[in-house]
C-alpha cells in the first residue's frame, strides 16, 4: 500500500499485467481529457450508472483510482465501498469536498491541482474588485434598458490609491496583491500565521482588517476550520463604505448575515462567485443591484483547465509509473 503522500516507501504496484487500470470518475472534464483518460484507463463514469449504489456494492471493490472535479463530493461512505482504491486525484485546489481524514486512514494518496490556476483566480478577483467598485454590470444593464436616453450614470467608487485586505495570503492571496501594485493600492492581510517572505502589513486580527479595509477579497480554503470566519461581526466591521470580493468557498462567509447587511446598507457592496448551496443562489441577491453574481468561475477558462487537466492526469501517470504524487494534499 502506498504511504498518504504517494510517497515510494512499502508501494505495491497494482498495475494489472494486462489490460488498462480500473479507474471510477464522478467528477466530469473536458472532452480532450476525457478521451485521454479512456485511452490510458478502463474508466466507467459513476454517473451513468442506473443504480448507483447497487453498482459500487457489486464492482466498487476493482477500482484503484478515483478521479473527480471541485463540488463533487468524495465522503467516507464513498471510500469504504471502495476497498482497493490507492489513488484519488481532483481538478482544482480546493479539497473541502474530499474527506481526506478518511482517504489518510486508508493510506490512500490524494492529489490536487495547486499553482497552475492561481493567475486566473487572481484575475478574476480583481476584476469583480472593479467591476463591483465600478458597477460595470450594473452600468451595462442601464444602457442595454435604455435609461441612459433620460439620466446620467450615478457616480460609482475609486478602486485606485485604496486599502485592500486580503484574507489568505497564500498562492491566489499573493497573486491578487501583485495585481494590487498596478493600481497603487496599500495592502494588509490576515492569515493564522505571519507570512516572512511578504513585506506586507501582518493583521493577526480579521475584524481589524476589516474595519481598515476598503476592499476585503477572501482567499482562504473552505472546509470545518474556515466555516463562517467572515462572519457577520467581521462584515460588520468592513462597514458601509467597505466591500466584499469573495472567490474562495461559500461556507467561508456567513451569507445569511450577508444578505441582510447588503440589503441595509451596511457594507458598500459584493462580488460573489461562490455560495454557501451552489448553484443555489439565494433570491435576495438576485435582487439587489450593489452585488455582482458570478457562478464559480474564477479559474473557467480554456488554458488554466487545460493545465489543471494535465496535472490531474501527470499526477495519476507518475503514481501508478514511480508510486509519487506531483502535487499530493496529504502530508506525513
Ligand atoms: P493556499 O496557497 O493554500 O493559501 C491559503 C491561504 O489561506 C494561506 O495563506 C493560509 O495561511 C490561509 N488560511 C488557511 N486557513 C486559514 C484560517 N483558518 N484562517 C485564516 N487564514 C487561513 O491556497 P490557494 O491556492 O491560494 O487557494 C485558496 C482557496 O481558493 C482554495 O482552497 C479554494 O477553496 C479557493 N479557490 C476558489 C476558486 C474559484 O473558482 N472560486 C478557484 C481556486 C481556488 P495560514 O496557513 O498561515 O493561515
Ligand atoms: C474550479 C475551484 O471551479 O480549484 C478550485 O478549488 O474552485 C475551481 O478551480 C473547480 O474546482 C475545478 O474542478
Amino acid at each position: 500500500m502506498p504511504s498518504a503522500t504517494g510517497g515510494i516507501r512499502n508501494i505495491t504496484m497494482t498495475r494489472p499485467r494486462t489490460g488498462k487500470l480500473p479507474l471510477l470518475q464522478i467528477g466530469r472534464l473536458t472532452d480532450a481529457t476525457e478521451d485521454r483518460l479512456h485511452q490510458e484507463y478502463s474508466v466507467t463514469a459513476l454517473w451513468e450508472q442506473a443504480d448507483q449504489e447497487k453498482f459500487l456494492a457489486r464492482e466498487g471493490k476493482r477500482f484503484r483510482a478515483l478521479v473527480t472535479a471541485g463540488g463533487v463530493k468524495v465522503p467516507s461512505s464513498l471510500i469504504a465501498v471502495l476497498p482497493a482504491l490507492q489513488v484519488i486525484s481532483t481538478r482544482g485546489v480546493g479539497i473541502d469536498h474530499i474527506d481526506c481524514e478518511a482517504a489518510r486512514s486508508r493510506g490512500i494518496a490524494v492529489s490536487n491541482t495547486p499553482g497552475v490556476l492561481t493567475d486566473c483566480v487572481a484575475d478574476l478577483a480583481f476584476g469583480a474588485l472593479i467591476a463591483t467598485a465600478r458597477q460595470l454590470a450594473t452600468a451595462d444593464r442601464f444602457v442595454r434598458g435604455g435609461t441612459w436616453l433620460n439620466m446620467r450614470y450615478p457616480l460609482a467608487t475609486r478602486v485606485s490609491r485604496k486599502r485592500l485586505g486580503i484574507v489568505g495570503l497564500g498562492r491566489i492571496g499573493q497573486a491578487v496583491c501583485k495585481r494590487a501594485g498596478g493600481f497603487d493600492m496599500e495592502v494588509r492581510y490576515h492569515s493564522r500565521s505571519e507570512r516572512s517572505d511578504s513585506s506586507e502589513e501582518y493583521c493577526p486580527s480579521l475584524l481589524d482588517l476589516a474595519a481598515w479595509a476598503d476592499f476585503l477579497v477572501i482567499c482562504v480554503p473552505g472546509g470545518k476550520e474556515t466555516r463562517h470566519l467572515v462572519s457577520e461581526a467581521v462584515l460588520n466591521a468592513l462597514g458601509p463604505q467597505g466591500y466584499l470580493i469573495h472567490v474562495a468557498r461559500g461556507s467561508v462567509v456567513a451569507e445569511e448575515a450577508l444578505i441582510s447587511l447588503l440589503i441595509n446598507g451596511q457594507i458598500a457592496g459584493a462580488a460573489l462567485d461562490v455560495y454557501e448551496r451552489e448553484p443555489n443562489v439565494p433570491t435576495e441577491l438576485l435582487e439587489l443591484e450593489n452585488v455582482l453574481l458570478l457562478p464559480h468561475i474564477a479559474s473557467s477558462t480554456k488554458e488554466t483547465f487545460a493545465d489543471m487537466e494535465t496535472l490531474l492526469m501527470d499526477n495519476l501517470h507518475s503514481f501508478f509509473a514511480h508510486g509519487q504524487l506531483l502535487t499530493p494534499v496529504i502530508k506525513d
